[in-house]
């Protein structure tokens, strides 16, 4: 008897739990203020370096799957419990109905504190009140009677079923909503960068494979690696950077001043040091934006170690030389658009031939540093402030069999600001070695190069590609894992038969 009402109880708790997490999603989307965001941060912030770089090597996007059901499952035990201790309270005092106004001044509280948005934790409140409304009943201590246990336990599964039905209709809901306000669909492109990247279009290679991307990644296939499942809601109104820490003169920049200043439009590939070898985190797009140096100049960076921490607004923070960063360019549009909510909206950071992570989103301080202090993937284990290794990929989609029996081979290849001079290709296992076709070299200093190869398959291949940077120097044969300093060695994948 006691163990059917506990699971009652327990399954209460789980319903009013999950409704206001759904609840809260209704009101705010997949966006900060979501109460599951908070949890999040915690649990990533609480999780052991070595544990973050096993999961990016290991299982990958799926670390951000696990992290984000773990902070999910989390908001809905707490919210859960504070369901409980409603229904406890109502019981102490002896009134049923404070139950549910408990759990719902219980539920804004604690969404309120989480996310410090007491107008949006009526979300979580008040689905949350319901439920406990509707399936309460008194705690662990029912009489016994038959007909208040029939009572009882149908109440809990009506509350348990409206409650699945509220999360059901508020994912359709949200889901039917955000197609309807991308923030992007009406912003004017930039005529610039579109001319760019026609370009760049005219510089590709022709491929048989409509799959592959050409020089310029599409907004929607160019990855993407966070610290946080949640992207910082920054508008241009709000967004400044400041130049804080050794500096002859503290500066702060706002969105406006800083699009006045001389525009441009270059191709930056970016390339993230925790991908495998044969990775997917490589790609390229048209930035618009300016030239970090004369704002940096005129802070006049003054410490001795002349290095600067860069910080985000999601608390990402990286730390490297200022001669580097004198280089860097601040980007506020991306291929021809408004840079995106995931990719930094609205100012992000590009740092010429540096791996990824040096390349900071959502960018609101830069921090002229005294001494040299480690970054967030630094604390972490990882080298990955420094310049890109060369590589050549060979994607499955850059593998086609042509109409005529032969096989095309084609890829990208990257050195960062070395450039790429010649990419070779073994279709032999290394034995001997082609010379593929190369896209036209670009003006700009920091992009990858496609490749291309045609041959007349016989069985099966073991294929090799291997790329020379623009000092003449080969990309290394020797094999590394991509921590700390990123992956090296040759690509080979077994084509044909
Ligand atoms: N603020 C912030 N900037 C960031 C990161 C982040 O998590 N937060 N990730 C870095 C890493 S590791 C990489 S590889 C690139 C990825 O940029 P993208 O998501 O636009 O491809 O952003 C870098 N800048
Ligand atoms: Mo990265």
């Amino acid at each position: 008897m006691i163990d059917d009402i506990e699971r009652r109880d327990a399954l209460l708790a789980a319903a009013a739990g999950t409704a206001a997490v759904a609840g809260s999603y209704l009101v705010t989307g997949w966006s900060p203020s979501f109460v599951v965001r908070p949890v999040d941060r915690v649990i990533v912030d609480l999780t052991p370096g070595p544990i973050v770089t096993a999961a990016i090597e290991t299982v990958g996007d799926a670390g951000h799957l696990l992290h984000v059901a773990m902070a999910i499952a989390t908001a809905i035990g707490l919210f859960g419990a504070v369901s409980f201790v409603g229904r406890r309270l109502a019981d102490r005092v002896g009134s049923r109905p404070l139950a549910g106004v408990a759990t719902g001044a219980g539920a804004w509280l604690l969404a309120a504190g989480l996310t410090g948005e007491p107008a949006l934790a009526i979300g979580p409140a008040l689905p949350a009140a319901a439920v406990v409304a509707i399936g309460d009943g008194p705690i662990a201590s029912a009489d016994g009677s038959s007909t208040s246990v029939d009572s009882a336990r149908r109440r809990t599964l009506g509350a348990v079923a409206g409650a699945l039905g509220f999360v059901v209709s508020s994912v359709g809901g949200r889901r039917a909503l955000a197609t309807e306000d991308d923030p992007l669909a009406g912003a004017p492109r930039s005529a610039g960068a579109e001319s760019r990247i026609r370009d760049l279009g005219s510089a590709s290679l022709e491929l048989e494979s409509d799959d592959l991307h050409g020089l310029v990644s599409p907004i929607d296939g160019f990855y993407n690696v966070d610290i946080s499942e949640f992207d910082p809601e920054v508008t241009t109104e709000e967004w400044s950077l400041t130049f804080t820490g050794e500096t002859g003169a503290e500066r702060t920049v706002a969105f406006d001043d800083l699009i006045d200043r001389p525009v441009e439009h270059r191709a930056i590939s970016l390339r993230c040091v925790g991908e495998p070898l044969n990775g997917r985190k490589l790609d390229t797009a048209v930035w618009t934006g300016t030239p970090i140096r004369p704002l940096l100049e005129s802070v006049d960076p003054s410490g001795d170690c002349d290095c600067a921490m860069l910080h985000g607004a999601d608390g990402y923070y990286v730390q490297f030389p200022v001669e580097v960063l004198a280089d860097g360019f601040l980007a506020w549009g991306m291929n021809g658009r408004e840079l995106p909510p995931s990719h930094g909206h609205p100012v992000r950071v590009l740092i010429p031939g540096h791996w990824g992570e040096t390349n900071v989103k959502w960018l609101t301080e830069i921090e002229l540093l005294e001494t040299e202090e480690e970054g967030y993937w630094e604390e972490r284990g990882w080298e990955g402030t420094g310049e890109v290794e060369t590589v050549a990929k060979l994607w499955e989609e850059g593998i086609t069999d042509l109409p005529d029996g032969r096989i095309e081979l084609a890829g990208h290849a990257y050195a960062g600001t070395r450039g790429i001079d010649r990419v070779e290709v073994s279709t032999d296992g290394g034995e001997s070695w082609t010379d593929a076709t190369l896209s036209e070299p670009l003006a700009d200093e920091d992009v990858w190069r496609q490749w291309r190869h045609v041959f007349e398959p016989d069985g099966t291949h073991e294929v090799v590609v291997r790329a020379t940077d623009g000092t003449g120097t080969l990309q290394t044969h020797e094999r590394s894992d991509p921590s700390p300093t990123g992956a090296s060695g040759w690509v080979r994948r077994t084509v044909g038969g």
